[in-house]
């Protein structure tokens, strides 16, 4: 389909050329206007003759015969520049105009509230020390959005729909939950796109598929069980944009986040600045195969994590720049309060840290000091709408700009550490920081390879 920027900017080339070829001919009108009473223009009668020789005659040469004269030329091809230049001005807003009030914006935002950032000093205080990072298996895993191990064994899910396994050096498949060909946008729901994944306390793993479900997978068979399919109706609310999986330590039951009802994984940033509150949790029941929701309208519900107790999960409110807690169990069972307000950046994956913390991923950041794009946006819908009826996802993407931030938290929400990469030179569009063995992995829900941090260097 033929996007409207080209239309756009073809009509507004087409209008240049008309107006450019127009101001070319008023010139040509000017110019002969101006010589109709050139002498040499034609041949003169005697009265003509006359008149020619008397202007023709010495004169005294003072400001008030040269001053009119000299506007009165002035002033003919200023009329001609000004008139060239308004026509240009209003031939170009006019399409402009056309495009703002006949396409459709896809987005509807909402109004959002965000506080001013924080100031990015103390524990946000800026550093390189992300780009200390390793790639590691650089153009062979594209998309490696979350990770988890088993032992010494790494796996994740790739762009391409796979579940793959890391031993040593080398990449194993190990499962495949769509089905090819994969690589584009409109191959991206049924080839699949694992996002999250965990280990289970039977050797299995629970994975998150944005379009096909929670799978349980056997990592030594490589038979995956799909617990919870998606697209399916929860609540009278299809299952969209499933993002990330936790399990509880006797494996009984599942929490997951559906990012939204409405959009999908591949539309991300119209989630992102459309800000629609329709993103939810859900609980699987393993043994009465039960799905229920247990909080609703969420804005980009994004990374879980259970806490300790199993009382209750974090949950990364991307669009929000904050993390809830939800409680799923227990006597506050069906409620919500806020674990962190007011993050530097927009959280994807939470992760625990081994000093009983947890690791939080963010690719992009709200700077202070600094000029913060989408907390500016955050307050005009209007301009976000205009913004999507003229420029695709793609080219978005590609003016966002990159800042990797990897956070460490603490109880109520205290920042204890955080490792920088400003304009994600080295780990760009980080998801996900899972420690083991003394190291932080990084994934990535774009770049195609992993990164390897080894903690006792920063
Ligand atoms: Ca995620």
């Amino acid at each position: 389909m033929t996007s409207p920027c080209f239309v756009f900017v073809c009509v507004c080339v087409c209008v240049c050329v008309c107006v450019c070829v127009c101001s070319l001919g008023l010139l040509q009108v000017a110019r002969a206007a101006r010589c109709v009473s050139c002498p040499l223009s034609g041949v003169m009668n005697e009265a003509e003759g006359l008149r020619f020789r008397r202007l023709q005659r010495p004169q005294v040469i003072t400001d008030e015969l040269h001053e009119p004269q000299h506007k009165g030329s002035s002033s003919y091809s200023g009329k001609v520049f000004r008139v060239t230049l308004l026509s240009l001005a209003c031939f170009l807003l006019l399409p402009l105009l056309v495009v703002v009030l006949i396409l459709e914006s896809p987005i509807q935002p909402d109004v959002l509230s965000l506080n001013e950032p924080p100031v990015m000093s103390g524990c946000y205080e800026p550093n390189l020390k992300l780009r200390e990072a390793q790639r590691l298996f650089e153009d062979q895993l594209l998309g490696a959005e979350s990770l988890a191990s088993v032992g010494d064994v790494l796996y994740t899910g790739t762009a391409d729909g796979k579940i793959v396994k890391i031993v040593g050096r080398r990449i194993h498949v190990v499962t495949r939950l769509g089905r090819p060909p994969c690589g584009s946008r409109e191959e991206e729901p049924t080839c699949g796109r694992p996002l999250g994944i965990r280990p289970g306390p039977n050797g299995t793993l629970f994975v998150a598929d944005a379009y096909l479900g929670v799978y349980e997978v056997n990592p030594s068979t490589g038979e995956a069980t799909r617990l919870v399919a998606g697209g399916q109706l929860v609540g009278g609310r299809k299952l969209s944009f499933i993002n990330d999986v936790a399990v509880t330590r006797d494996g009984r039951k599942l929490y997951f986040t559906d990012s939204s009802s409405r959009w999908q994984r591949r539309d991300y940033l119209n989630l992102i600045m459309e800000g629609s509150a329709d993103g939810r949790v859900l609980e699987y029941d393993m043994e009465s195969g039960e799905l229920t929701v247990v909080m609703e309208n969420l804005r980009f519900p994004n990374g879980i994590q259970l806490l300790p107790d199993e009382e209750s999960v974090l949950v990364a409110e991307t669009t929000m720049a904050r993390i809830r807690r939800v409680h799923v169990s227990g006597l506050n069972k069906g409620g919500m309060d806020t674990f962190m307000e007011n993050l530097p950046g927009f959280p994807d994956n939470i992760r625990p840290s081994s000093s009983g913390g947890y690791w939080v991923a963010m690719s992009a950041v709200r700077p202070n000091p600094g000029f913060s794009m989408l907390d500016f946006l955050s307050q005009r819908p209007w301009l976000k709408k205009l913004i999507f009826k003229l420029l695709s996802q793609d080219v978005l993407m590609k003016v966002v700009p990159r800042y990797s931030l990897v956070v460490e938290l603490h109880d109520g929400g205290v920042c204890t550490r955080s490792f920088h990469d400003p304009h994600g030179l080295v780990a760009p569009y980080v998801s996900e920081a899972h420690e083991h063995d003394g190291s932080l992995y990084l994934g990535s829900f774009r770049s195609p390879f992993l990164c390897k941090l080894d903690l006792s260097k920063v």
